[in-house]
């Protein structure tokens, strides 16, 4: 039996027509003289309706005994009817089982039983085959898609860089280390030292789209051990450059959402709103006195906190940049003033709810990269591989790093990360 549509490509038109569906027994109802088989697809729902006294005596037995969640093909005659999904019903000629469901399921897949996250997540597969689910990784793919097509015609070339590394870019506590052969190595945290060393390359504008991995022992709604980052990094251009190609590409993915992503968004109840630009710019700090005057407990000098994100979020009410970070707080690769040195070209860009990105103009003097590794408590004898792409013509560069799932969670309102990723990891989760 071969497929010829997905249920959404059969319209009432279509009347009179014979044609082949394949998906899942979602429902089965015996309404005593009509029988009726819901088969689920990708792309919705197909109304397969059996009239006792006319259908063959087989396939009634057939559909009788097929339990739910079965994979199931079904040939049939196509019936306009104004009730069923669709505007249309199939008539079944033929119904055949290809993959029997045992009973009972491990979890309902109609949305009508709410199951707990954790639940869903161990039986992810089963989850997949809900509306609401599936639709969120709809949209994950279309998020991806308009991000490549926006990069690609600013002129940005894909790249891929290694996940097994020796060294730590973004500080050496939250690293995971393996064991490689007969050394030490590590799982990366952030593709930025490769990205920069092909800036030296000479590709002029890369992106990555990969996997980083973060040991970080936080268990919280907005944490991942491993994320899917967003990167890129591009010559010749200063922070404020790198700031706009950020922006721009926010508006961009919001407004392909909103209109290839539609059938999605409806079916999570979700209307997204286009963030306006230019987005807001506040140095860091007047956002650390906005967290101050709404009674937050923090100080020129430290780390943002969630809930003085939170504050200042609440005040600003939409996605903003934070520019002119203390050089102390931020990794040694980003460019401090050169007359206050105590100030670097760093930047975060936020959402209300969470910091999405982080980036900056680099240092890209080598003197200057060596004498910054060391005073951020690093050993320069390891990022010898690294340092050599600065002596031997390093243009002026910028980029920055957007976390995937961020960008959509906070897109669609989701509260937890882990909804955006199919299969998590976290500080308990390691399987499926
Ligand atoms: P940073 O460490 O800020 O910067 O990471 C960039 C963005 O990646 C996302 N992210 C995460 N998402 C989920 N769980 C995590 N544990 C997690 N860690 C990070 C966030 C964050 O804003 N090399 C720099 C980028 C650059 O300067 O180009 C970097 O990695 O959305």
């Amino acid at each position: 039996m071969i497929r010829t549509h997905y249920s959404n490509q059969i319209t009432p038109e279509m009347n009179a027509n014979t044609v082949t569906v394949c998906g899942w027994a979602h429902e089965i109802r015996d309404l005593g003289g009509i029988m009726f088989l819901v088969v689920r697809d990708r792309e919705g729902l197909i109304q397969v309706t059996l009239f006792k006294k006319a259908i063959d005596k087989n396939v009634l037995e057939i559909v009788k005994g097929i339990s739910r969640e079965s994979v199931v093909c079904v040939t049939g005659t196509v019936k306009k009817e104004a009730k069923a999904p669709n505007g249309y019903e199939l008539v079944p000629t033929a119904v055949t089982v290809l993959g029997k469901a045992e009973s009972p399921l491990p979890m309902d897949t109609t949305g009508k039983v709410d199951a707990d996250l954790d639940t869903r997540l161990d039986v992810r597969f089963m989850d997949m085959r809900r509306l609401r689910t599936t639709s969120i990784f709809r949209l994950r793919n279309l998020l991806l898609k308009s991000i490549r097509e926006y990069l690609d015609r600013e002129g940005f070339v894909e790249i891929t860089t290694p996940k097994v590394v020796a060294t730590a870019t973004e500080g050496g506590t939250a690293l995971f280390p393996i064991t490689y052969f007969e050394r030490e190595a590590f799982l990366n945290q952030s593709p930025q030292l490769f990205k920069q060393l092909m800036m030296s390359g000479g590709l002029d504008r890369v992106y990555e789209i990969g996997p980083i991995f973060r040991a970080e022992e936080h268990d919280t709604r907005k944490h991942l051990n491993e994320a899917t980052s967003i990167d890129i990094e591009a010559s010749f251009l200063d922070n404020e450059d790198v700031m706009v190609i950020l922006e721009n590409l926010v508006n961009y993915v919001y407004k392909y959402i909103a209109e290839n992503g539609q059938i999605y968004l409806k079916n999570l109840g979700v209307e997204i709103k286009i963030p306006q630009l230019p987005f807001k710019r506040l140095t860091y700090t007047e956002a650390i006195k906005i967290a101050k005057d709404n009674g937050e407990q923090i100080e020129w000098g430290d780390d943002l906190s969630t809930e003085s994100e939170h504050s200042i979020g609440k005040t600003i009410g939409e996605h903003y940049f934070i520019t002119d970070w203390p050089s102390r707080i931020k990794p040694f690769y980003a460019l401090p003033y050169e007359d206050r040195p105590e100030l670097c070209r760093a930047f975060d860009m936020m959402h209300p709810r969470m910091e999405l990105s982080s980036g900056a103009q680099r240092v890209h003097d080598p003197e200057l990269l060596r004498e910054r590794i060391t005073a951020q408590g690093l050993n320069a004898d390891g990022f010898d591989f690294y340092l050599k792409a600065f002596k031997y013509g390093m243009p002026p560069h910028s980029g920055w790093g957007v976390g995937a799932e961020r960008l959509l969670m906070t897109m669609l309102g989701i509260e937890n990360i882990r909804e955006v990723v199919l299969f998590p990891r976290d500080r308990r989760r390691l399987s499926p």
